[in-house]
């Protein structure tokens, strides 16, 4: 398509390459990342994910020769040929991703007779696309897997599947083969035969990524419109490699330490007198809650920045209340804004123009919750201002944090039509631009609201994303049942969604969709405790889904494990502090920490809680013994304590009370008491539970809400273990609350150290 390179010309940090038929350009960023693209249509986009580029100090070299532009890199060479075909080696000149010579050879299917014939009767043929605007095919050769693209349903990894990035809120339950759900984070890793690499295709366009699904040979992404835009970054790990993409878009950032404790929540808690009730049976029956979330019935009307007078009157007191018993309060809110007259969001928004408008110039209108509905433009940075300012209405109430859902957008009407006029920035867009970002501009301008006007590290929820919402935004998978196959797919959802940057993320614990029953509940609260974002959501008209609602046995079960989630506050608050410095994700399949243990290369029952922590969950029901892969290595039992060499499967008893946990020989795990609520208790003791062999680590210690860490007004400690001999050194000394002790738990006997 591109035709023969007549030329190309080194311009700051690209190298632009003219052909007889267009013309692109590679960026250079990083020694190990670039970026190609060539503009289709010749729009100026902004990336909506990128916020970071080195670029201008990196050293390169180019050159020409038959082959083609030569591009080399302290650790990459890059062959630019004809028909902008591009090959990538690694500084020992291993080939690591080249582009695909040939034509695309579709799925074999069904003849046109019978298509016809099927499709009359109702059944629905599959299609992939023949001929996509833009589609970028890359030889299959060495790759052994892949990950990430964000949160899709089936297994861990993608190789062999197709799936699309379209938002989608489809309410059926979630199986293998749909293409498509709320978010779309086209980025994936290759773990391959030599090094790693990852490629981040950024159009927020409907776009398509045939994982080798279609051929042996290659792999594709393609999209409908948008640029030829994609980020190559190469990696010596897996690690490495969201190290890089998560430069590029950005990280989870710190979050407030009481959002790591346990959410409960239902559609709908109604009214103050029902949360009263909440909270009075989390504390009266001993399980620790930090949060609870008011969904959609809180408000008058299903009008955002509401709050109903009638079922939550003296709101302000209500919060306040609760407050001072620990308990926080989230709030939903909806894209749909009601188009009532006189309501004032609906009236400001209107009379400044921030709504998505038809062609025609009028108001675009389509129902949801709250009945005919318009929808902020928020590609628009001032409708992203005006939302953020909203913010303040909640704030001012004691609101906590709040959740963005519907933000696809959802709609019951009809999907938006694709001529939806949106902005993006000046431009004049549509939906088919937009609808893929709608979700993170939205979480976007909620997280500068909530900073500006609540002045603490923002907690925001969001059902829809793209790349780098994770700069904004904490994430759930939205809308599971309470069905085994959900609690088995939990796993590698929450794996990929933070190999693509989303480490702040979580499964509705117990389902949110069909009833619970107590042995689900019961296993589900396991995976859950580990799950970076730990709630308890049902829909309105399932089976109620609070803990004490199924029994003595089920309610201590969950409490077990809401109580072991409570004590490993600081193990997860350290794991989010090394995730906004290196992208690493807390909750992380097998495969990132071992990727030359081909055993775990599609392992969808385990997950590693950081580097120490190996969990092992029961998903199946009946199953009361667990066979368990431990990789090589010594590991510790964390029910039994029993040493267990690693490098092999195991068969390990667990009753509906035991989820199989396992803890790396050397490991330190700094421990809290149980609290029922962050905060409850003045830490100044740190339990430090060590395991036998050598390990060290480090220790992070803030506020917990401000941003004053950002200006150094933290504590970091420097563990180090020999068989149970531990060393404490203080590497930063700049927030004044130091532990006065550090109690070291080893082999049944507790030691104090103290800390002058
Ligand atoms: O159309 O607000 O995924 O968590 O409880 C359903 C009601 C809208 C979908 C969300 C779910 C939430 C529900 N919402």
């Amino acid at each position: 398509m591109f035709g023969r390179i007549k030329d190309y010309k080194t311009e700051g940090n690209k190298v632009n390459v003219e052909f007889e038929k267009g013309s692109g350009f590679i960026e250079i960023i990083k020694d190990d990342i670039i970026r190609i693209f060539s503009s289709i249509d010749s729009v100026e986009r902004n990336s909506k994910a990128i916020c970071e580029k080195a670029g201008d100090s990196v050293k390169f070299n180019v050159s020409k020769d038959e082959n083609g532009v030569k591009i080399v890199t302290e650790l990459l060479t890059i062959v630019v040929c004809d028909d902008f075909k591009t090959d990538v080696y690694d500084k020992d000149g291993q080939s690591v991703c080249s582009d695909f010579r040939g034509e695309r050879e579709q799925v074999q299917r069904i003849s046109d007779e019978d298509r016809k014939l099927l499709e009359g009767e109702g059944h629905s043929v599959g299609e992939e696309n023949g001929n996509y605007k833009i589609q970028v095919l890359k030889k299959l050769d060495n790759v052994k897997a892949f990950y990430g693209l964000g949160d899709k349903t089936g297994f861990l990894n993608k190789a062999g599947y197709h799936y699309e990035m379209w938002n989608t809120d489809n309410p059926d339950p979630q199986v293998d083969c749909f293409k498509a759900l709320y978010k779309s984070i086209p980025f994936f890793i290759a773990l391959t035969t030599g090094r790693p690499y990852g490629i981040f295709f950024d159009n927020t366009f409907h776009s398509y990524f045939d994982m080798g699904k279609e051929s042996q040979d290659y792999y594709y992404f393609a999209a409908d419109e948008g640029d030829l835009d994609y980020y190559f970054m190469l990696g010596e790990s897996m690690a490495d490699v969201i190290k890089g993409y998560t430069y590029l878009t950005g990280r989870t950032p710190l979050p407030q330490m009481f959002t790591l404790g346990y959410h409960q929540s239902r559609w709908s808690y109604s009214s103050a007198d029902e949360v009263r009730q909440i909270a009075d049976n989390m504390r009266k029956n001993r399980i620790p809650c930090d949060t609870i979330h008011l969904d959609i019935d809180y408000m008058d009307d299903f009008k955002v920045f509401t709050f109903s007078e009638q079922r939550f009157p003296a709101v302000k007191e209500f919060v306040n209340d609760l407050s001072s018993e620990g308990f926080k309060i989230v709030t939903i809110i909806d894209p749909g804004v009601k188009a009532e007259d006189g309501y004032n969001i609906y009236e400001e928004g209107k009379s400044n123009g921030y709504f998505a408008k038809s062609e025609d110039g009028s108001i675009y209108k389509n129902r949801v919750w709250p009945g005919t509905s318009v929808f902020p433009d928020f590609g628009n940075g001032d409708v992203r201002k005006w939302w953020g300012d909203n913010q303040k209405y909640l704030v001012d109430m004691g609101v906590r944090g709040v959740w963005n859902d519907m933000n696809e957008p959802a709609s019951f009407d009809g999907p938006l039509p694709d001529n939806v006029v949106f902005r993006d920035g000046d431009r004049v867009t549509n939906h088919k631009e937009i609808h893929n970002v709608y979700g993170h501009f939205m979480a976007q301008a909620t997280y500068d609201g909530l900073k500006k006007y609540d002045g603490r590290r923002p907690y925001v929820i969001t059902r829809a994303c793209y790349a780098g919402s994770q700069k904004y935004t904490t994430a759930w998978t939205g809308d599971n049942h309470s069905i085994w196959a959900h609690l088995q797919m939990a796993v590698p959802q929450l794996c990929n969604m933070g190999i693509s940057g989303i480490a702040f993320a979580g499964t509705d614990v117990g389902g949110f969709g069909s009833d619970v029953t107590p042995e689900l509940l019961a296993r589900w609260v396991q995976t859950g405790c580990f799950s970076p974002l730990f709630r308890n959501h049902s829909a309105k008209g399932t089976r109620y889904q609070e803990p004490w609602r199924f029994g003595d046995e089920v309610l201590d079960i969950y409490r077990k494990y809401v109580e072991l989630r409570y004590r490993l506050i600081p193990y997860f608050y350290d794991l989010f502090h090394e995730c906004e410095q290196t992208g690493m994700p807390v909750l992380r399949p097998l495969i990132l920490n071992y990727p030359d243990d081909k055993e775990v290369i599609n392992m969808n029952d385990e997950f590693m809680v950081g580097d120490s922590i190996l969990v092992s969950p029961v998903v199946n029901p009946g199953q009361t013994k667990k066979m368990v892969y431990l990789p090589k290595g010594v590991w510790y039992d964390y029910d039994t304590k029993e040493r267990i060499d690693g490098g092999t499967y195991i068969i390990k008893d667990a009753p509906l009370d035991i989820c199989p946990v396992y803890i790396k020989a050397g490991a330190i795990i700094p421990n809290y008491p149980v609290q029922q609520y962050i905060g409850e208790q003045k830490i100044e003791k740190l339990i430090l539970d060590v395991y036998p062999g050598e390990g060290s680590c480090t220790h992070y210690q803030d506020d917990g809400e401000s941003f004053e860490y950002q200006d150094g007004v933290y504590n970091e400690y420097r563990f180090a273990n020999c068989d149970g001999k531990v060393d404490v050194e203080i590497v930063h000394h700049g927030y004044k609350e130091k532990y006065k002790e550090m109690e070291i738990h080893y082999k049944g006997d507790i030691n104090i150290i103290q800390m002058e």
